[in-house]
């Protein structure tokens, strides 16, 4: 096509950052189409990423700044929006203390520097209270794998194993680059094995699916270990020279019997467990096992999380081919200011609670925060500058959290759409979307690093995420701390000692590799006489000094889930959360394109259920907890496709908000990390 040009980028719908070609006609983005030069996703996209463009010139985005008046939004000039912001959040920082205002990123903004820029802010201006999305996300993978190797990897080398193990993960629909990779795998003869309650689509076309009840997978690894341990079928050099603890195990492990974990679990594990073995020997060290989302938002999730990982440490899977591989990091300049103002003394909300939260991720605990803020204790806490999340709609127990935002002097929502968390705003502020901003990231899977194109100019009062917080940070007597003029600045200045410049990258927007791939560091560490692993001891640890420093049990103990004990009030198991691969959280539901091929929210049921209460596909029924109700039409699985008595809905449904009856009063006891995927519900015919 005559005048047309093509603009390489990643596409950002959602975070897997594939390479695109958009092409550009006279200042718009007419067509998105997957760049096949891309190491990443090889030319494919999903369909929310071919339908970027729905979501960029979407008729409901909002394009000016709203401010919230007696008669509802009206729209207001960007610079009196930022006035009037700064105005007031000095004003609550002068009557309450510099800590009463925090802010929050939502997983919308997941670029390494956007995250960066919202702890900087807020430290900048004197409070150490940043909360995320994370906090309910990977943060528990995150600290389990730390606790153990000292790092968790989202994107193992699933293309060289032998052996995949899909742990409580969904890629068909969650992660499709992910998918790919294992079907690469399949083919150069790898098995598949699916560990989840739900017969995903993944685990249609495993070797091996093992259906196991929600929570109870602590169990299975422990199981595994035994067989493991017992059968000699272990990398004893790994064990003996890289790890501590490994007596403990070998003993705790004793405890799971085919018959302990065959009650546990709900699996035949006397016929599942040798089987799993059997494949794990003969692909050993070359096993991925990939931890989903599917085992975070559980009671004992941290420590059901460190069992899988020690499976990786027993079989020497660890930094190998094949295997959970550590990627190596980019040198990027740091921008958050934990060393010059850690404002620990502030007391960030929920670090005396969950410790370790705050020691692996700077983090604060979102859900103690709706307590706080409407309890005023230990501290009154006033305002929130929230950008890229609608916790409305994704953090549990969604009546407690619009009654405690909306209880704020002041929030102020950055978004591109009203969500239902911009409902509650004093202020909206229009976000740039990802094609209207430049930034910088790496991806650990292919090890590049990319810059992204600003291939759009935003709308005059539609700010980057550089922009909003450097504008507001100069308002409040911060500006010191973002002396850039705009995020082009910002960029140069992030890879400025890196050795890489800023032309390097544009001259490479699929990608540019900064390191080669080395596998087995801890050997060449040992070897050089330095800490072989980031953990506290420097070893794979076993057992976790960390832990025991903080009251915890040492070792990654199972404790049974609640769920397994049956309430005749609540009989049935709840998960909650798998995705769909149109949607995204709560995103793209006003999307027409993407929203047609799923226009209904539903709940996943076993046929027997159904009988049993009377209901069929498309019959609503009232889904309760000890924390709320929900209505929801049904759907009816085929056969045995998800477990008798375990029910799945996934979250996002402005009509049928599954967050409404989440926990946020049941926590992993490490993470901080809530109760959504096994909730103990009753269910009524509606
Ligand atoms: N299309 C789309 N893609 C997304 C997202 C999205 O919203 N939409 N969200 C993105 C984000 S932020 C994340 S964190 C990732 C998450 O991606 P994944 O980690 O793949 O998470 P889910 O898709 O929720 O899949 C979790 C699986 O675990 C199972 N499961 C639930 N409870 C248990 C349990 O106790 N044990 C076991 N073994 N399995 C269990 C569920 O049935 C489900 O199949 O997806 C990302 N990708
Ligand atoms: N029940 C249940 N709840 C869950 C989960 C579950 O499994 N079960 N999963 C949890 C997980 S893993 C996660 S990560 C969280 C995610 O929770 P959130 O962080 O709240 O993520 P989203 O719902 O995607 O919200 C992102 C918001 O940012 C807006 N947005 C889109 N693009 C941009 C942009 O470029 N800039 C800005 N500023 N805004 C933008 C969108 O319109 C959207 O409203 O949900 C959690 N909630
Ligand atoms: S998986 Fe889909 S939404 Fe995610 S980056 Fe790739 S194309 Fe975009
Ligand atoms: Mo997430």
């Amino acid at each position: 096509m005559s005048g047309t040009s093509i603009v390489k980028t990643l596409c950002r719908m959602c975070d897997d950052h594939c390479g695109i070609d958009c092409h550009v006609e006279e200042g718009k983005v007419v067509k998105i189409e997957g760049n096949q030069e891309h190491v990443w996703n090889r030319g494919r996209l999903c369909i929310k990423g071919s339908h970027g463009t729905d979501m960029i010139y979407a008729p409901d985005r909002i394009r000016k700044p709203l401010k919230k008046t007696e008669n509802g939004f009206v729209e207001i000039p960007l610079k009196q929006a930022l006035d009037e912001i700064a105005e007031k959040i000095r004003n609550i920082q002068t009557e309450y203390g510099p800590q009463a205002v925090g802010v929050w990123k939502g997983e919308a903004v997941g670029f390494a520097q956007e995250e960066e820029l919202a702890r900087r802010w807020i430290h900048a201006i004197g409070s150490p209270n940043y909360f995320s999305n994370d906090s309910a996300c990977f943060a528990g993978r995150w600290i389990g794998y730390s606790l153990v190797y000292g790092r968790w990897n989202a994107q193992p080398d699933f293309e060289n194993s032998r052996c995949i193990i899909i742990w409580g993960a969904n890629p068909p629909h969650a992660h499709p680059n992910m998918t790919q990779q294992i079907n690469r795998a399949r083919e150069k003869g790898a098995s598949l094995i699916v560990i989840d309650p739900r017969f995903s689509a993944i685990a249609r076309q495993a070797d091996l699916y093992v259906k196991v009840k929600p929570g109870s997978d602590g169990a299975l690894a422990w199981g595994l270990m035994r067989e493991l341990i017992e059968r000699g079928w272990t990398d004893q050099e790994f064990i003996q020279n890289f790890t501590v603890g490994f007596g403990q195990v070998k003993e705790y492990a004793r405890k799971f019997t085919y018959e302990y974990v065959a009650r546990e679990t709900g699996c035949d594990a006397a016929s599942v467990i040798p089987e799993l073995a059997r494949k794990i020997k003969a692909s050993m060290p070359h096993t991925v096992i990939y931890v989903g989302n599917g085992l975070e938002h559980h009671e004992n999730g941290i420590n059901n999380i460190r069992a899988c990982a020690y499976l990786d440490g027993l079989i020497g899977a660890v930094d190998q081919k094949g295997a959970n591989y550590s990627p190596v990091g980019f040198p990027m300049k740091e921008l958050v200011l934990y060393k010059e103002k850690p404002l620990l003394d502030l007391g960030p909300i929920g670090r005396d609670r969950f410790p370790i939260l705050y020691r692996y991720r700077q983090e604060c605990h979102t859900m103690t925060l709706m307590d706080q803020i409407l309890s005023g204790k230990p501290y009154p806490f006033k305002a929130l500058v929230l950008t890229g999340a609608n916790p409305a709609m994704t953090n549990p127990n969604s009546f407690k959290v619009r009654k405690a935002l909306g209880a704020l002097d002041l929030l102020v929502v950055h978004e591109l759409f009203m969500s239902e968390t911009a409902e509650l705003a004093d202020y909206i502020l229009p976000a740039a979307s990802y094609l209207e901003r430049s930034e910088m990231h790496v991806h650990g899977g292919t090890q590049t690093v990319t810059l992204t194109r600003r291939v759009l100019t935003p709308q005059p009062e539609v700010t980057d995420e550089y922009t909003m917080f450097h504008e507001l940070a100069v308002r409040l007597g911060a500006g010191d701390y973002f002396p850039w003029k705009d995020e082009d600045e910002l960029n140069a200045w992030l890879v400025s000692d890196s050795g890489i410049s800023i032309e390097t990258l544009k001259a490479h927007p699929s990608g540019y590799h900064y390191a080669p791939v080395e596998y087995e560091k801890h050997k060449r560490k040992k070897a050089a006489g330095e800490k072989p692993f980031n953990t506290a001891s420097g070893m794979f640890e076993f057992t976790s000094a960390i832990l025991k420093e903080h009251g915890y049990q040492e070792l990654a103990e199972y404790i049974s889930p609640r769920s397994n004990e049956v309430r005749p009030d609540r009989p049935y198991t709840l998960v909650t959360g798998a995705r769909k691969v149109m949607y995204y959280h709560g995103r793209n539901h006003n999307l027409p394109a993407l929203a047609s091929a799923l226009p209904e929210a539903e709940i996943e049921m076993h046929p027997a259920d159904a009988a049993r209460i009377g209901v069929e596909s498309g019959s609503m029924v009232k889904v309760t907890s000890d924390i709320g109700s929900v209505v929801v039409p049904v759907k009816v699985m085929e056969g045995d496709e998800i477990g008798e008595g375990v029910l799945q809905m996934t979250h996002g449904w402005k009509s049928h908000n599954v967050n409404q009856i989440t926990h946020d009063n049941v926590f992993d006891p490490i993470s901080g990390f809530p109760l959504m995927k096994a909730v103990q519900v009753s269910v009524e015919p509606y």
